[in-house]
Formats: structure tokens, sequence, C-alpha cells
């Protein structure tokens, strides 16, 4: 069993199914320090600070209880802890993307779900931000995955559990992001159009704009541009993302997308496009506010329109400022998206 394999051990035994005799058993802060994807010095400052409970060994070792980091590991809760300006790492793979993307090549190969999972989460917790999780290291073995396949390395069947595995990981790396929404963020709602079936793109700009401090709404996939302009009126975004990665019908895109681009445009609502599907020869003939080959490039506008308050996050301290236009307040809506329309 290699070091990867010990933590996969202590992270996989966070299953509620396997805790019973478990709950009394210690490990050390090595051990603790891999099943979290943090080094010894943040768990030992962690368990000093009174963040992490752990008794001392006759020699002083400090030992801690398994079932307090399952806890901490199902919960991911590390965003307060991670309070110091730079959070170290218990290694390379989990904070250079280069490092990061040949694990998760290797894992998407191997159809292993659980790594593909832990892989992406220890980026995030590790202080990647979603938008270079996502241009360097998602997005990065997604294209691998299309090239094996292309050269008949990989079967069809490959690329969709690798899709779906990301698209898991993230689903549990959004439950992280909205745990403390601030007050007056606006709202942001985007989607792929209609028979475009593709996930992780308008996933992963839904994520970098909640990351960035905005109330993120995501359509999802083969959205109709005609439910894009009814999210002008039900939700007042300040921005609309739209991510294009397959158009089957050009005209037809651009018709509907037109239509929905100049109402958004007489609203004074930001649309920002991108995506693999937009030619430039497609480009040429839509309007927009940005466009962008890259998430980084979403993030860097969103911040141009909204700067989040001052905090402390994972680490890294955010921008400040702050302006409120298309807030969820200002709208009287909860805070919470999932309130309103069935999202992604
Ligand atoms: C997985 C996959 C599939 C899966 C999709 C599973 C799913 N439900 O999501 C399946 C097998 C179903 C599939 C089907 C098809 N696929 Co496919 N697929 C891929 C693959 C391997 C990965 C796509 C992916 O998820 N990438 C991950 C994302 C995160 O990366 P990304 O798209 O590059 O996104 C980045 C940027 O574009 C940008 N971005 C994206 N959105 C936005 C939005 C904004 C606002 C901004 C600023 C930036 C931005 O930031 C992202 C992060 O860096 C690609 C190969 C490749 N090179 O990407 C082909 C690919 C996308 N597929 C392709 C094709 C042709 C198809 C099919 C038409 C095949 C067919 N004949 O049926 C169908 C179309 C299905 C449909 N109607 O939607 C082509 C598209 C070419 C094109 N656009 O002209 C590609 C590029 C393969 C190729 N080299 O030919 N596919």
């Amino acid at each position: 069993m290699d070091g990867s394999d010990r933590k996969e051990d202590l992270v996989n035994r966070a299953d509620p199914h396997d805790r019973g005799a478990d709950k009394h058993r210690y490990v050390s802060t090595s051990q603790a320090a891999e099943a979290l994807g943090v080094s010894v010095t943040t768990v030992k400052r962690w368990v000093d600070d009174g963040i992490l409970p752990a008794q001392r060994t006759v020699g002083k070792h400090r030992k801690l209880l398994l079932a307090d980091v399952q806890r901490m590991v199902r919960e991911g809760n590390l965003s307060q802890t991670n309070s110091s300006p730079a959070v170290p790492t218990s290694s390379p793979e989990q904070n250079e993307p280069e490092r990061l993307q040949e694990e998760l090549i290797r894992a998407a190969r191997d159809g292993n779900t659980d790594r593909v999972r832990h892989l992406i989460l220890s980026g995030y917790r590790n202080s990647m931000a979603i938008e270079t999780l996502a241009d360097s290291v998602i997005a990065p073995t997604l294209h691998q995955i299309g090239h094996d396949w292309e050269t008949g390395s990989v079967d069809v069947v490959s690329e969709h559990r690798a899709t779906q595995a990301c698209v898991s990981a993230l689903y549990e790396l959004r439950a992280l992001l909205r745990s403390s929404p601030e007050k007056g963020r606006p709202v942001a709602v985007g989607g792929a159009p209609e028979h475009d079936h593709f996930l992780l793109p308008t996933l992963l700009a839904k994520l970098t704009l909640l990351e960035s401090g905005w109330d993120a709404i995501n359509l999802g996939p083969h959205t109709p541009m005609s439910a894009f302009q009814t999210a002008l009126d039900q939700l007042c975004p300040a921005l609309i993302w739209v991510s294009v990665t397959w158009v089957e019908t050009p005209d037809a895109f651009l018709r509907d997308y037109n239509a929905f681009y100049h109402e958004a445009e007489a609203r004074g609502v930001a649309v920002v496009v991108g995506g693999q599907g937009l030619i430039p020869e497609l480009r040429s003939r839509m309007g927009y506010t940005s466009f962008g080959d890259r998430l980084m490039h979403l993030a860097a506008f969103s911040r141009s329109v909204y700067r989040r308050p001052p905090q402390l996050h994972r680490g890294r301290a955010q921008g400040s400022g702050g302006q409120s236009v298309g807030t969820a307040e200002a709208n009287n809506e909860t805070a919470d998206p999932s309130g309103r329309l069935p999202l992604a």
C-alpha cells in the first residue's frame, strides 16, 4: 500500500456505514494531514488553536480521534480553518496545476472516481482558485480524454465516466463554496444553449462566479435562449454567462441568441460568452459584452463589475470594495439560489 492508498483508505472510512469500530481509534498528525490534504504543520497548528480536538501521548505527541478527522473530511469544513495567508500543503501534487493535472488524467483514464473526487477537492482545499482548477486542471484533463478517444485508446464510456466523476466532485465543492454567502451579492445567471449537452463548462462557470462572491445560478446545458430571456425578468441578474461548446444549427442559434442579447443589452445586463463552440465565424456575428477563452477571463470580468468584500478565504485574501448591482436582497429574493429554480 503506498502513501496515496493510505490516504484514500482514511478518507474512505468517512463513510458513515463504516464508522462503529473506528469511533475510538486514534490517528497521528501525519495520517490526519494526509486525509485532509494539508501539511502536518497545519494539522498541529489547528490542534494548538483548538480547531481540531486532540490528546497528548505520554511522549507529548498529539493524537487525534479518527472520528474527528473523518468529520472534517466529510464536512470539508476547511474554509474557516485555513486562515493563514499561505496554507502549507502536504505535497506538490495538490498545489501545482501541472502535477494535479497529470494525476487527474491518470485517475480519469483508470476510471478511478474516488481519486478524481479526491484530487479535485484537494486542489480546492489547497487554495487553488476555481478558475485555475477549471482552466489548468479539469479542462486539459478532459481534452486529453477527448484526444484518447480520437486515437482509440479510450471509448465513449470513459468520456462519460470522466465527466460524471468531475461533475460529482464539483457538486461537493459547490456545497463548500455556499457555506458563507455575503449579503448584497449580485446575481449571475448562465447556462449552455439548446442542443449543447455539455455539463462541465457551465457548471465550472457557476463555481467560478460563486467563488468571486456572486449569487450564481446555473440553468444547465441544453437551455433555450427563451429561458435566458425569462431569467432576465424572474431573476434580475447583473450578469449572464453563455457557455457554448456545441452549436447544432448556427443560423438558428444566432437568431435566438441575438434576440436575447438585445433584450439583455436594453436592460443593462452584461453578457459574457465563451466556450469551444464559439469559433470566430460565429462570434463575429454575435453581440456580447465580453468574450473569454477561459474561465479566468470570466472571473476577471466579474471582478470588474463586483468585488466581494475583503475576507480570508481558504488562505487567500479576496478583493476589496463592493458595488451593489442586481443583488439578491434588492430583488427581494432569498440568498440561496436553490429556492428559486431547479438548478445545477
Ligand atoms: C466529454 C465530451 C463529450 C461528452 C459530453 C458529456 C457531458 N454531458 O458533458 C459526450 C460523449 C456526450 C460528447 C458528445 C459530443 N461531442 Co464531445 N467532447 C467531450 C470532450 C472530451 C470534453 C468536453 C468537456 O467537458 N471539457 C471540459 C471543459 C471544462 O473544457 P472546455 O470545454 O474547454 O471549457 C473551457 C473553455 O472553453 C472556457 N469556457 C467554457 N465555457 C465558457 C463560458 C465563458 C463565459 C467563458 C468566458 C469561458 C468558457 O473555459 C473552460 C475552462 O477552461 C471534448 C474534447 C475537448 N477537446 O474538449 C469533446 C468535444 C467538445 N466534443 C465534440 C463533439 C463534436 C461532440 C458531438 C457533436 C459528437 C457527436 N457527433 O455526437 C457530441 C455533441 C453532444 C451535444 N449535442 O452536446 C467536439 C466539439 C467540436 C466543436 N465545438 O465543433 C470536441 C471538442 C471533440 C473534438 N475535438 O472534436 N462529448
